[in-house]
């Protein structure tokens, strides 16, 4: 072998252990984020009430003939929903600490004014996802949020047109939305700039997914009964079976 062979042979072991080197690299680094991405947990709990309830109220649709015919007795309220064992509904759960924005998911959320009502009554979202708002109603509905830090605005759905779409860019807890022909209309978004949020189901439960370990500020934010704050310590196993109560004044 001569000189040139052996400079040759000795380029392609130093390449050959360079890309080894980069390659493991690599592969360290997969594994690094599988493991960041793998040790997040949801954080599980329930939402209650404790107290005396306030008086149910009803709402009734006789200003509106097409509405009064899908609920000619009137219809419950839905600013207090509180199962029989005390789990309490429509409670937005969220993290408040200042953790870093993350981009809009691309799936769209849908608000839906079907029999004069809101469904949900309370959505939480993330800044800039699409918001698609259905008439299904055959009467007409002017959608009007009033945000205090995102754009006001109102929109005239008439039945059977096109969805409404819209985003709010800013973090908001929570946007009261009204219908300009109906007052009766009453519902809420919360918009969140990062995915830590839930809104409690039927029995109060809500859970918070894919969240990393660490020390935060939990809040949860009712539209009658205002804001409870929680700090929370989150581990490998999650945070344990949370329980937030709201108490009768
Ligand atoms: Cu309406």
């Amino acid at each position: 072998m001569d000189r040139r062979h052996i400079t040759s042979l000795v380029a392609a072991i130093a390449i050959a252990l360079a890309l080894y080197h980069v390659k493991n690299m690599a592969t360290a680094h997969a594994a690094n984020a599988a493991l960041v991405k793998d040790s997040s947990v949801t954080l599980k709990g329930r939402v209650k009430f404790e107290g005396a309830l306030p008086h149910p109220a009803r709402v009734t649709m006789a200003a509106e003939p097409s509405c009064m015919k899908l609920h000619p007795s009137g219809i419950a309220a839905e600013d207090v929903v509180v199962d029989p064992s005390g789990g309490l509904e429509n409670v937005v759960v969220y993290i408040s600490d200042a953790v870093s924005a993350s981009d809009a998911p691309k799936n769209e959320v849908v608000f839906e004014q079907k029999g004069c009502m809101y469904h949900p009554h309370v959505l939480a979202m993330q800044a800039n996802q699409t918001l698609k708002i259905i008439n299904d109603d055959p009467t007409m509905h002017n959608i009007h949020p009033l945000p205090q830090n995102n754009r006001e605005w109102n929109k005239s759905q008439p039945p059977g047109v096109q969805p409404v779409q819209e985003t709010f860019p800013r973090e908001e807890v929570a946007i009261p939305i009204r219908c300009n022909v109906h007052p009766w209309m009453k519902g809420y978004i919360a918009v969140f700039k990062h995915p830590y949020f839930a809104v409690s189901g039927k029995d109060g439960a809500f859970d918070i997914k894919n969240l990393p370990p660490g020390s935060y500020t939990l809040q949860a934010w009712h539209e009658k009964f205002g804001t409870l704050t929680k700090k929370i310590t989150v581990g490998p196993e999650g945070a344990g079976d949370l329980e937030l109560v709201f108490k009768a004044r």
